[in-house]
C-alpha cells in the first residue's frame, strides 16, 4: 500500500501505464492530471456522527475538474493516430479540459456547449485555449446528437466520453482512493450527468480488486439533479433543468453502464434538489474549507440524504467526489450568498462593520 506519493507526479498515464491501453511514449499528452487529494472532513460530525467522510477533491486537477484524467488519454490517444483535430459537446468542463489538452497537443479543438448554459469559468477556459467555441441554441442532449453526425462524415475524433479512452483514464480516480485508504470505501458518492465517471469508478475499483491490490467494493450511489434525472425517473427528460450547469444532461450517453454500476454494486442512483445542492455546496465551502462547483455538491448532498435515510451507518467510510472547482461557477457562487458589506474607507466604520 502506498500512503503518500514521492517525488514528482508524472501524471495518471505513465503511473498507472499497466492498467492503461498501450500507448507509445512519445504521443503521451500530460498536463500532470491526477493524484488529488482525498480530503478528510473535520466538521461535519453533526451531520454524519461516528461516519468517515473523506472528500476526493478532482477540482485540483490541472483545468479544475475530473475530465483531465479521460482527456489526457482520449487526445493522447488521437494523437498517436495522427489525428490533427478534437471535436466535444459539453456542459462546460470536457470543453475546457479538451481546449487545454488539444492545445498541448497541437490539435484543434470544436467544442458545442449551449447557449447560455455553461459557467463562465469554463467558457473562459475553453476560449483562452484556443478552441473554437460554438454556443448553440439547444441543449447538451442536442449538441452531443450533431457531434455524433459531424464525427461520422469528417476527419475530427471525438473526446466526449463515448470515446472508451475517456473512461479508462477516468477510472484512475478509484485507483488513488484505494492507495489512500489501503482498501475501497464502504460508498462511494458522485453527481451524475452523462454518467461516464460514476462507470469509470465503477470499473476502476474491480480492476483494482482483480489485481489483489483490494479485497472489498464500494456501493456506488449516483445523484442526480431533480430536474434532470432521466436515470430516476427511467426515461429521458427533454428540458433538463437545474442551477448545476454541469450535470444539466437529459439523455446520459452511459446510462445501462450507470444501472450496471449500481445494481452490481447494490449501490442506488437517486435525485436531489436544487436547494439540497447549493446547501451541501454551501456547507462544504464554509465548514470544510472546500469549494467545489454546484454539480459537484450533489455527491455530499446524496450522502446528507442517505445519512438522514438511515442508509449509512457508523464506522462506514463515505468518499463523495467532488468532480470540479468551485472557481469554475463563480456566478453560482456569488448569488447564493449575501453581498458583501460596502463601507467608507474609515477606521471607525470598519471596526463597527467588523463588531469590534
Ligand atoms: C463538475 O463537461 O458532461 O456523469 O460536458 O462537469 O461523467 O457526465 C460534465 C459532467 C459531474 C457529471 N460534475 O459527470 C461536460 C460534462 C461535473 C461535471 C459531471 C460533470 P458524468
Amino acid at each position: 500500500m502506498q500512503l503518500t506519493k514521492k517525488g514528482l507526479w508524472a501524471g495518471i498515464i505513465h503511473e498507472y501505464r499497466e492498467f492503461l491501453p498501450e500507448i507509445g511514449t512519445d504521443a503521451i499528452t500530460t498536463l500532470h492530471e491526477g493524484n488529488t487529494p482525498l480530503i478528510e472532513t473535520s466538521n461535519l460530525r453533526d451531520i454524519f456522527g461516528a461516519i468517515r467522510l473523506l472528500l476526493k477533491y478532482e477540482g485540483l486537477n490541472p483545468t479544475g475538474s475530473f475530465k483531465d484524467r479521460g482527456m489526457t488519454l482520449a487526445v493522447s490517444k488521437a494523437r498517436e493516430e495522427g489525428v490533427k483535430a478534437v471535436i466535444c459537446a459539453s456542459t462546460g468542463n470536457t470543453s475546457a479540459s479538451a481546449a487545454a489538452y488539444a492545445a498541448k497537443a497541437g490539435m484543434k479543438a470544436y467544442v458545442l456547449v449551449p447557449e447560455g448554459a455553461i459557467a463562465l469559468g469554463k467558457l473562459s477556459q475553453a476560449i483562452m485555449h484556443g478552441a473554437l467555441v460554438l454556443q448553440i441554441k439547444g441543449g447538451f442532449d442536442d449538441a452531443l446528437n450533431i457531434v455524433k453526425e459531424i464525427t461520422k462524415n469528417y476527419p475530427v475524433k471525438m473526446v466526449n466520453s463515448i470515446n472508451p479512452f475517456r473512461i479508462e483514464g477516468q477510472k484512475t480516480a478509484a485507483f488513488e482512493v484505494c492507495e489512500h485508504l489501503g482498501h475501497a470505501p464502504t460508498y462511494h458518492f458522485l453527481p451524475v450527468g452523462n454518467a461516464g465517471n460514476i462507470t469509470a469508478y465503477w470499473r476502476g475499483y474491480n480492476e483494482y480488486r482483480k489485481k489483489g491490490a483490494i479485497s472489498n467494493l464500494p456501493k456506488m450511489m449516483g445523484f442526480q439533479a431533480e430536474g434532470a434525472a432521466p436515470i430516476v425517473a427511467g426515461h429521458p427528460i427533454e428540458h433538463p433543468e437545474t442551477i448545476a450547469t454541469a450535470i444539466k444532461i437529459g439523455n446520459p450517453a452511459s446510462w445501462t453502464n450507470a444501472t450496471s454500476a449500481r445494481d452490481a454494486s447494490g449501490g442506488v442512483i437517486e435525485a436531489v434538489s436544487d436547494a439540497d445542492i447549493i446547501e451541501a455546496y454551501k456547507l462544504l465551502a464554509s465548514r470544510e474549507g472546500v469549494f467545489c462547483e454546484p454539480a459537484s455538491a450533489a455527491s455530499l448532498a446524496g450522502a446528507i440524504k442517505m445519512k438522514k435515510d438511515g442508509v449509512l451507518n457508523d464506522g462506514d467510510t463515505v468518499v463523495c467526489t467532488l468532480t470540479g472547482h468551485g472557481l469554475k461557477d463563480p456566478n453560482t457562487a456569488i448569488n447564493s450568498c449575501p453581498k458583501p458589506t460596502k463601507v467608507a474607507a474609515d477606521l471607525k466604520k470598519i471596526l463597527k462593520a467588523m463588531g469590534l
